[in-house]
């Protein structure tokens, strides 16, 4: 591995691990395929810290979140166990720099993903489905970065609360999404924003994975990306998450 790669996923890592924000990269430092090359290595840094990969994300996959960040590719990055936050319980804020919040759906597969899949299949590698809230958690200061710069960050992924399993799958269409804070509405969408729908997620997640040639196992998490923009948390709230036919998600802070 280069040392530029090693040396910015050290970075990355350590700026995650010890909730500290870093600078930007200069502009030009690595292209795409080095960014997903860092980003590997980073999960390298937490697996050597008996971290395990419990499955991948997508982001950017709806408008309202490439507008809010600026960036307009779909990216995706690795969740890890330590990501996971109990659902229902208090989420400790010191673990993270300037975290946000935004609803998404999660899968669980049922079956290897080994190869891309198309949307007539995507069902069928599916277990089952919840409504989930991930907080994401950019490494660099003031949450700004280009598109090399956050997929080098492991997609701003830092944390994840994931609501009741269903086999709902007939409801994730166009359901209806909202996020509340101590009971008042801050963000609001539709699951149909998430590519038109979230099992398009799935296929992308496969073609992204067969691009590099990766697998992943049955029994792993994907989250299909953000329906709506994320919202700052702060200290001192009930995070709560609806969506129309699939449940109810919700975390204190
Ligand atoms: C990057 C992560 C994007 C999503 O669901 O679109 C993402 C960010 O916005 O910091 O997780
Ligand atoms: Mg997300």
């Amino acid at each position: 591995m280069s040392n530029m790669i090693e040396q910015a996923a050290a970075r990355l890592d350590q700026a995650a691990h010890q909730a500290q924000a870093v600078e930007q990269f200069a502009p030009g430092s690595f292209d795409l395929a080095d960014a997903y090359r860092i980003q590997r290595a980073s999960i390298q840094h937490r697996a050597a810290r008996g971290d395990k990969v419990r499955g991948i994300k997508l982001g950017f996959t709806s408008r309202a979140k490439m507008v809010q960040m600026g960036v307009h590719d779909l990216i995706w990055g690795w969740l890890t166990d330590s990501m996971l936050e109990e659902e229902g319980s208090t989420v400790n804020l010191a673990r993270y720099i300037h975290p946000r919040v935004e609803p998404e759906v999660c899968f669980l597969t049922r079956r290897d993903i080994s190869g891309p899949i198309s949307a007539l299949e995507a069902a069928d590698y599916i277990e089952a489905v919840a409504p989930a809230l991930e907080i994401i958690d950019s490494r660099y200061q003031d949450f700004k970065f280009t598109l090399e710069d956050v997929v080098a960050d492991n997609c701003s992924s830092a944390g994840l609360v994931v609501g009741p399993w269903s086999r709902q799958f007939d409801k994730l269409g166009n359901a209806g999404v909202n996020v509340a804070f101590d009971g008042r509405s801050v963000l609001s969408g539709s699951t149909a924003a998430i590519l038109g729908h979230p099992l398009r997620s799935l296929v992308q997640a496969s073609r992204l994975l067969a691009a590099c040639e990766r697998s992943l196992p049955a029994g792993s998490l994907i989250m299909a990306g953000a329906a709506t923009a994320a919202e700052a948390l702060r200290p001192d709230l009930h995070v709560r998450c609806d969506i129309s036919g699939l449940g109810r998600v919700e975390f204190f802070t």
